[in-house]
């Protein structure tokens, strides 16, 4: 039995599996510059952020219809279950789509689909938050959040994810203060990339209760104090810093010296179709490689309920 866990940074567009992609692909008639699998699974050797940005970006043309967006999160819904994923708080990328000229609709109305019968049908709870493109302007982000009310009752926060490096969080204050006020909960990925101050920013400008990676904050030592003090969850994601080369090797990898410092760490999978594996894969990896023992297992198990946006008597029923 896997250990039970919350996934707490996943982006459901990074669960496209290249089998599912074609699939979609022939469905809606469009047309993937890769002859098939194989030739498709050669361009996933990354160098960094963005070269597996612009892959991710352009998978995403076969996601046209509600039925396209279900089955994506059913199919991830199910591997996760399988791997001891017990509730799981789901980012989306709202503007990747309306910039192929979807409706946000029909993002929504798919995912909520699969989402409305997790429970039920896979064992997981789950939560939606969507997520601004970093690398766009403000006031996308803003029209966004606006386009996004009618749909509030199924969405729980926000986030900000995309290319980090010279988008730091402040960029976006007036939105995260229009996401507050309309009672949203905050999270931005920060640090995965970028500096630590980024990271700092982001607790301080917009008020996000979570960090995304933060895995930069090692290089601070003021920072990783803050952090332990204030007990700040940070949502690591081991496998995804090695393939887009944020660390060397899972080796190197600081998870350890992480915990032993007292930072309230997480594991998930942020990518999983891309960066080879699921949450029990992450949880598997930094176990076999960086020698973490049970204590220290169930220590990030325990996190990621903690960190999540469950309230208090969701959280107690799901363990
Ligand atoms: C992402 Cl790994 C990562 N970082 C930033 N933005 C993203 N969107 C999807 N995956
Ligand atoms: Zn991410």
């Amino acid at each position: 039995m896997p250990l039970p866990k919350a996934e707490l940074h996943l982006h459901i567009e990074g669960t496209l599996e290249p089998e599912l992609a074609f699939e979609l692909a022939a469905r809606n008639g469009v047309e993937l510059p890769y002859a098939d699998t194989d030739e498709l699974g050669k361009a996933y050797q990354f160098e960094d952020l963005q070269s597996f940005l612009n892959l991710y970006y352009e998978l995403m043309a076969v996601l046209r219809t509600e039925r396209d967006f279900e089955d994506l999160a059913n199919a991830y819904l199910a591997r996760a279950a399988a791997q001891g994923v017990r509730h799981a708080e789901i980012f989306f990328d709202p503007q990747a789509h309306t910039k192929r000229g979807l409706e946000l609709g029909t993002v929504v109305e798919g995912l909520w689909r699969a989402l409305g019968g997790s429970e039920a049908n896979h064992g997981v709870s789950t939560r939606l938050i969507m997520c601004f493109l970093r690398d766009d302007s403000a006031e996308s982000a803003m029209a966004t959040l606006r386009a996004a009310e009618p749909y509030l009752d199924r969405i729980t926060g926000v986030g900000l994810d995309s290319a980090e490096v010279g988008h730091p969080p402040v960029k976006f204050r007036e939105v995260y203060e229009a996401a507050a006020a309309l009672g949203l909960r905050r999270v931005a990925h920060a640090g995965e990339e970028g500096p630590p101050a980024y990271i700092t920013e982001a607790l301080d400008v917009l008020g996000v209760e979570r960090v995304d990676h933060g895995l930069r904050c090692v290089e601070d030592p003021a920072l990783v104090d803050r952090l332990v003090r204030e007990r700040v969850p940070l949502t690591l994601c081991p496998l995804s810093n090695v393939r887009l080369r944020t660390v060397d090797t899972l080796a190197d990898h600081p998870l350890p010296a992480m915990l032993d410092a007292g930072l309230v760490c997480t594991v998930n999978s942020d990518d999983p179709a891309y960066f080879g594996g699921y949450a029990g894969d992450n949880f598997d990896a930094v176990r076999a490689t960086l020698g973490l023992d049970r204590e220290r297992l169930r220590e990030l198990a325990r996190n990621s309920f903690l960190a999540s946006f469950l309230e208090d008597d969701e959280e107690r029923r799901e363990r």
